[in-house]
């Protein structure tokens, strides 16, 4: 049977049927499979639509009612009803929508407060932080005398006494709370403490939990930090970008430091899916959505648990699980390549104090935001932990994951996935 595209599809293909056989092949991967990028999601069609809306036309240098190019009298509604909706959501002072993704956002934030040379303080990449964070790849550990913490060996948790003491020692100008594998919740207020003892700004980074924050599921930064940064197309469910949140008092230094001081002209189609994301996320059923992200991941974990798999920091408070494959005797990049072949997708990862190198480290990450979109809840998820353990008993079992793939399709038939023709 064949099965429907999306109308875009077509239109491409009258003149790329090459990309629009790639587009349509991604179409369908996305709804045949288990995804569990923590980082990844599926946006409404509401947003996929503003996404590909004419937006993408326009040049608009500037803010709002301050513009270096005409034509503005549309683009200026739709940057404001955006700002606007991030504040409202978010209760923030102030809010900048134009980074192009949580990288750019976060360099600016360095533009914003320091000089080069300057010491700044993040989590180390391999314990759960983000490059941008001053780990010495990134330009952020190259170009700023990065100091780093981690996690405690015995807990797999941020120790808060730890992060005051180098703090204390290091005087960073900026303290960066967050990152891409902490599965448990931020204390974003002893954060906020230790910055103010150390006269350094509090930066949160909530790229992650974005979604869990707006929906009540995580608590809000906002009230603690000087500026949140974050990506949109986490837990957030908005198109693939950035954004600023700051008190109002750092609201010239952000703006400044996004624009002229990094970036160009913002992109105006993704601000219009973002304003649509953001009214979404502001919805009564998001709050729904974003408690029912947290339980199933901890439906997850436990079916992960009793399957005697280690978990960093021994289960999750959030979206994501980071599993610890020591004791079951497969590395990372191995089952990841299995659980792909099984119809369940998701990243390897290292686990804090790895022995292993990062591009064969011995875990994976798993998030349950996307599986979430799609209606799953905590039975789902049981039966997704299941499938994992039966992979990671035989990661070389061809026909075993052919078969669990099959099943994985007959799930993922039941819970469509927004965004993509049913
Ligand atoms: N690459 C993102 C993630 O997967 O968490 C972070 O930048």
């Amino acid at each position: 049977m064949t099965r429907p595209e999306s109308p875009g599809i077509a239109v491409i293909r009258q003149i790329d049927p090459q990309l629009a056989d790639l587009i349509a092949a991604e179409e369908r991967r996305q709804a045949d499979v288990i995804r569990l990028i923590a980082s990844e999601n599926y946006v409404s069609s509401a947003v996929l639509a503003a996404t590909g809306s004419v937006l993408t036309n326009k040049y608009s240098e500037g803010y709002p009612g301050k513009r270096y190019y005409q034509g503005q009298q549309y683009i200026d509604g739709v940057e404001q009803l955006c700002i606007d909706r991030a504040k409202g959501l978010f209760g923030a002072e102030h809010a900048n929508v134009q980074p192009y993704s949580g990288s750019p956002a976060n360099l600016a934030v360095y533009l914003a407060f320091c000089e080069p040379g300057d010491t700044i303080m993040g989590m180390a990449l391999p314990a759960g932080g983000h490059l941008t964070h001053g780990w010495n790849v990134s330009i952020t550990g190259k170009f700023f005398r990065a100091v780093q913490y981690g996690v405690r060996k015995d807990t797999g948790r941020v120790d808060l006494d730890e992060v005051r003491e180098l703090a204390r020692k290091e005087k960073p100008k900026l303290l960066f709370a967050g990152g891409t594998a902490i599965p448990r919740t931020i204390d974003f207020a002893a954060y906020a403490e230790i910055a103010r003892e150390v006269g350094a700004i509090f930066v949160a980074d909530i790229a992650h939990i974005a979604g869990l924050v707006a929906g009540g599921a995580h608590p809000s930064p906002v009230p603690h930090a000087d500026v949140v940064s974050s990506t949109t197309h986490k837990t957030l469910r908005g198109p693939r970008g950035g954004l600023l949140l700051s008190k109002e008092k750092h609201a010239k230094a952000i703006d400044r430091a996004v624009f002229p001081g990094l970036q160009g002209g913002p992109h105006n189609h993704t601000t219009a899916a973002l304003a649509v994301a953001l009214a979404e996320a502001a919805q009564p059923t998001f709050k729904d959505y974003a408690h029912q992200i947290v339980a199933n991941a901890r439906a997850m974990a436990a079916g992960l648990l009793e399957r005697g798999f280690d978990l960093v920091s021994g289960g999750t408070d959030n979206h994501l699980i980071l599993v610890d494959l020591t004791s079951k005797g497969v590395a990372g990049k191995p089952l990841a390549v299995a659980l792909e072949a099984a119809g369940i997708v998701c990243n390897y990862n290292s686990v804090p104090f790895d022995p292993r190198k990062p591009f064969d480290p011995s875990g994976i990450r798993l998030g349950a935001a996307a599986v979430t979109s799609r209606g799953m809840k905590e039975a789902e998820m049981r039966q997704v932990a299941a499938w994992i353990d039966e992979v990671a008993q035989a990661p070389a079992d061809a026909a075993r994951h052919a078969r669990i793939a099959g099943e994985v399709r007959e799930l993922c038939a039941r819970f469509p996935a927004p965004g993509l023709p049913a």
